[in-house]
């Protein structure tokens, strides 16, 4: 087997580039090819030897997630055989012919009973684009239903809809990120890289030591603290009022004359109408709104302005301010802000969005999405799908319309028009979904729950039938990082005897439910199908192929077959028929009011979700792993030490976190990091410490993106005994 594979971390969009070595001692392992039918325990055998790798992302570093990434190739809880879950509730393996027998059966059934689509599919933007691609296909060919959607609707989707609406394009970072290196000044809202893509600070110290980096968060995150030696700008907004502060800072480019007047005119259409919409919003007003101080919001336009005129000025969103039912319209505001001062399209100037997973970017292009088909075409859209209809060599009309987007997919489980019978490709929906509690009865009442995955993740353990996968380091295949540069995934190691590719699932599944098209198990085959479906589309990838992958070609696409790729965007044009970037004129929407109180003793705060460094998502991954366990065995609720004495509550006591859709119990975390009338949860633990039990399954009109960074709860004090008597006291109740 391959002694060392140059590949890349199986966690985030950033993809930082590793190397693996496989001891002398892997040969001797035992381990089986895959293709070989049967199943074994995983032998205890010495990890994979994990070393950074330089690259233009993270230059060699890794962050802790990635250093003990290799530990869960040889976990002790693989799954390593197809388990069936029997009447009695206990799951028992199962040979692969019975399983996908299993499968089909329940295919049928549920076709012949409710239609095909009460087949759901649900994907996730962990999966290579190989595998993304063909899930698209094979739920809408072999399954014919129209319901697939994926987790990205959680991650990108407000920032892609936005990013489309402006641009007529979506690729997060439309620059490669070596260019903020030079970066004169960055704003960067709701975003905290030095916990999330902790090798990313790496291109922020030039323009931390400049005093040209500004954060907003109404946390004094990791990032945020970051600011502060270089003379940076910490902008600390209540939660969900970045829209109003985005308003106020145009206000004052517009009011104070900063915007590039002879860009707008050239290469933007909408101005007018935005000008008028940010009239009301004078700093002063701001202020009394977002909390932020009015010199602030002065200070920040103007070194937005000069640092576009010097080294360059980037203003770049994350999940904070993307993840609310207004987040599309902040977004948009964040793009209309760079829009007046010119950046989008400049050679040294920029807005972007920092993609999240590991194939984030891929993952929302190659068709998991319920409105998309392949080459981020538009599933309405006649010629696209007469396109595909070619490629896949199908009458068009087999080809069926939009679905449901995931939020709705999901609240559709087990319904009488609903989906009866899904498929989890993976995410975690159990733990990450809003509204978790709700998600859970859902899969409860569905008549079959598939899950892929290779870990009984809390969604696994709902299903009746788990497909043990490979893991990263097992397969081949490309992803596409937060630059939007395809990269090459490689085995470096044999997977275990038991498990099996997804593209091997889903080309066996086919050929039992005699799908229309072909479905291969090999994935470059796979590639080479993708390149001709997206060719043409925005998201063209027709240029590339393995062989210049794995000779180190940068490729960012677009990538049409005979160009050599884009890594900087819209230098010329936008992707709107007329080359013009589109301004919409937003503002902000009152948002519902929340549920009284029922509890006197409980006090009414908000509600802000988000990421610890040592946990990925709903930590189905890292939660497996010891040493990350051991720095962060639980999740704690960070409060401020003044709203806390208020209550009694003192760092580690345990505190109940309500609202009318659950309860979370948990340990208190003091810490003058968060805003008084604010607290903050980690989303990545399950069952009572699940934060998802609390958000809300509102979702943004456009994008379909649901509040994860704004719920009302209800704080108090748990019980002033030991943190476990409570939480034993809780769940027995
Ligand atoms: N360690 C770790 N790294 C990860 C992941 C992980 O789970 N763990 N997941 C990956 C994925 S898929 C993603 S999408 C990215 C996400 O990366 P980030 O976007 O950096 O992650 P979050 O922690 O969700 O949110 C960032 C910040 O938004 C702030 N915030 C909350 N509400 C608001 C608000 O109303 N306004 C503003 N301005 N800020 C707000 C929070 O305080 C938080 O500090 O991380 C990727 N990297
Ligand atoms: N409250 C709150 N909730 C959130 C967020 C938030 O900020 N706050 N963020 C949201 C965001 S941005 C995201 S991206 C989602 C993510 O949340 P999830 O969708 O749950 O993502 P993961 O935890 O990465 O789940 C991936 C699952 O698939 C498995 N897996 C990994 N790779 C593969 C593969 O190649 N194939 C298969 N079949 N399985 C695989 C893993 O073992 C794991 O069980 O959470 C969202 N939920
Ligand atoms: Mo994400």
């Amino acid at each position: 087997m391959t002694k060392s594979a140059d590949t890349h971390c199986p966690y985030c969009a950033l993809q930082c580039a590793m190397t693996l070595k496989s001891p002398a001692a892997t040969a001797a392992t035992g381990l089986t090819p895959a293709d070989q039918p049967g199943s074994s325990p995983v032998p205890a055998a010495p990890a994979l030897e994990v070393s950074g790798r330089d690259f233009p992302t993270n230059r060699g570093g890794l962050c802790r997630k990635g250093w003990t990434s290799a530990s869960l190739l040889q976990h002790p809880g693989r799954v390593t055989e197809p388990m069936f879950k029997g009447p009695d509730g206990v799951f028992r393996p199962i040979s692969w012919d019975e399983a996908l027998g299993r499968v089909t059966t329940a295919v049928k059934d549920a076709r012949a009973k409710y239609g095909a689509d009460s087949v759901g599919v649900f994907g996730g933007g962990g999966l290579t684009n190989e595998k993304a691609y063909q899930l698209g296909k094979f739920a809408r060919l072999a399954l014919g239903t129209s319901r697939i959607d994926y987790n990205g609707r959680f991650c990108m989707s407000s920032a892609a809809a936005a990013g489309m609406r402006a641009f007529g394009l979506d690729r997060g970072l439309p620059f490669p990120l070596e260019a903020l290196d030079t970066a004169s000044t960055i704003l960067m809202l709701g975003s905290n890289v030095a916990e999330t893509m902790p090798p990313f600070v790496q291109h922020l110290q030039g323009v931390r030591d400049a005093g040209g980096f500004i954060v907003v968060d109404p946390r004094r995150s990791a990032t945020a603290a970051f600011t502060s030696d270089g003379g940076g700008i910490h902008l600390q907004p209540l939660p969900g009022t970045d829209l109003t502060l985005l308003l106020g800072i145009s206000h004052v480019v517009i009011h104070e004359g900063l915007l590039d007047a002879e860009y707008i005119q050239a290469r933007t259409t909408g101005f007018d109408a935005v000008v008028r919409s940010v009239n009301a919003y004078w700093p002063e007003r701001v202020q009394s709104i977002t909390g932020v101080p009015a010199e602030l919001i002065r200070e920040t336009a103007r070194r937005l302005a000069s640092g576009a005129r010097r080294g360059g000025s980037y203003i770049l969103t994350g999940r904070g301010v993307e993840q609310h039912v207004d987040g599309t319209d902040t977004a948009t505001a964040a793009i209309n802000l760079s829009l007046l001062l010119g950046l989008p399209g400049s050679t040294r100037s920029g807005y972007g969005t920092l993609t999240g997973q590991g194939n984030g970017q891929g993952g929302r292009e190659h068709g998991q999405k319920a409105d998309q088909l392949p080459g981020y075409r538009k599933i309405t859209d006649p010629a696209a799908r007469a396109h595909m209809a070619k490629v896949w060599n199908v009458p068009e009309s087999l080809i069926p319309g939009p679905g449901l987007p995931a939020v709705q997919l999901l609240k559709s489980l087990g319904q009488p028009d609903g989906v009866r019978c899904l498929f989890v490709h993976a995410s975690n929906i159990a733990v990450a979904s809003p509204d978790a509690n709700a998600v859970i009865r859902g899969l409860r009442s569905l008549d079959f729950l598939v899950v892929c995955d290779f870990f009984m993740s809390e969604t696994a353990a709902e299903a009746d039938l788990v497909l043990p996968v490979l893991q990263w380091a097992e397969e081949e295949g490309t992803l596409t990082n937060l630059e939007g540069r395809v990269l090459r995934r490689r085995q470096a190691i044999q997977p275990p005897a038991g498990a099996r590719s997804e593209l091997w699932i889903m080309a066996r599944l086919a050929e039992a439910l005699e799908a229309p098209s072909t479905y291969s198990d090999d994935p470059e085959t796979v590639f080479e199908e993708l390149r001709l479906a997206s060719a043409g589309g925005a998201a063209d990838y027709s240029g590339i192929d393995y062989a210049m992958l794995d000779s180190g070609a940068a490729a960012y696409w677009p990538y049409p077959a005979g160009s050599t790729g884009t890594p900087r965007m819209f230098l010329e044009a936008f992707a709107h028929a007329d080359g013009k970037a589109v301004m919409t004129p937003v503002a902000p929407r009152r948002r519902r009011t929340p549920v009284a109180n029922p509890d006197p003793a409980a006090k009414p705060m908000t509600l802000i979700t988000g990421r610890l460094l040592e946990h990925y998502q709903s930590g189905a991954q890292t939660r497996r792993v010891a040493e990350l366990l051991a720095s962060r065995p639980e999740a704690r609720v960070q409060i401020h030490p003044a709203a806390a004495a208020a209550m009694g509550i003192t760092d580690g006591a345990g505190v109940s976190v309500a609202n009318e859709r659950g309860e979370v119990v948990c340990r208190a975390e003091l810490s003058t990091a968060i805003r008084p009338e604010t607290v903050f949860l980690p989303f990545h633990f399950p069952e009572l410490e699940s934060a998802n039990r609390l958000t809300e399954a509102a979702t943004d009109p456009i994008s379909g993106m649901p509040e994860f960074k704004f719920n009302k709860v209800w704080v108090r004090l748990a019980a002033a005994t030991p943190i476990t008597s409570v939480l034993q006291t809780s769940e027995a109740s």
